[in-house]
């Protein structure tokens, strides 16, 4: 199959990032089949082990996910998907963001997740994660309701990247 063309991933501060995206519905079945194979493109080429709907400019509740390291694909496609049960148990786990390039941080998150979720064919699936997978559902669902992986940091933490980007943006412009 020819590789279909990737969206542009948006970068903070956009305010698609910041919206709360809808459910998916019967009459976005066209839209989710045209956009998912092209965001997992997305994913690919960034490269990063999830993307959510919003980040590119779209605001469904759609993400997909891959965490495979090796050549080898297993793409998962999550319509829809609701984090329906979270341990007490926290953990700590670096993350990053495709939308805000460059910046990793420690954020914590319960240890272990449930989350229901609709396939492309629209059977609907759950999956029990932990560790990585568990922190990068987590962080997708988030996207979903505008909410980013800074947002989890203390305040001075959180300005401390939200100042650096400010910083990284001013001197973009300079070479512009
Ligand atoms: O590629 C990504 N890596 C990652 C690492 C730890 C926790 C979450 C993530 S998701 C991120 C891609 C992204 O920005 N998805 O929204
Ligand atoms: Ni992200």
């Amino acid at each position: 199959m020819p590789e279909p063309d990737p969206p542009p991933i948006l970068l903070f501060p956009d305010p698609h990032l910041r919206t709360k995206a809808r459910p998916v519905g019967p009459a976005d079945a066209d839209a989710v089949r045209d956009l998912a194979p092209r965001m997992l493109e997305a994913m690919y080429r960034a490269p990063g082990i999830g993307l959510a709907a919003p980040q590119v400019g779209v605001g469904l509740r759609l993400v997909v996910v891959d965490l495979q390291r090796d050549e080898t694909r297993a793409p998962t496609v999550l319509v829809n998907p609701e984090v329906v049960a979270a341990s007490a148990e926290a953990a700590v786990r670096e993350e990053g963001c495709l939308s805000l390039p460059g910046h990793y941080a420690d954020v914590s998150r319960p240890a272990l997740v449930k989350v229901r979720f609709h396939d492309l064919s629209g059977a609907r699936r759950e999956v029990e994660a932990d560790g990585l997978l568990a922190a990068c559902l987590q962080h997708e669902v988030d996207h979903l309701d505008g909410v980013l992986f800074v947002d989890h940091l203390s305040p001075l933490k959180r300005n401390m990247i939200l100042r650096r980007i400010a910083k990284e943006r001013k001197q973009q412009k300079v070479k512009e």
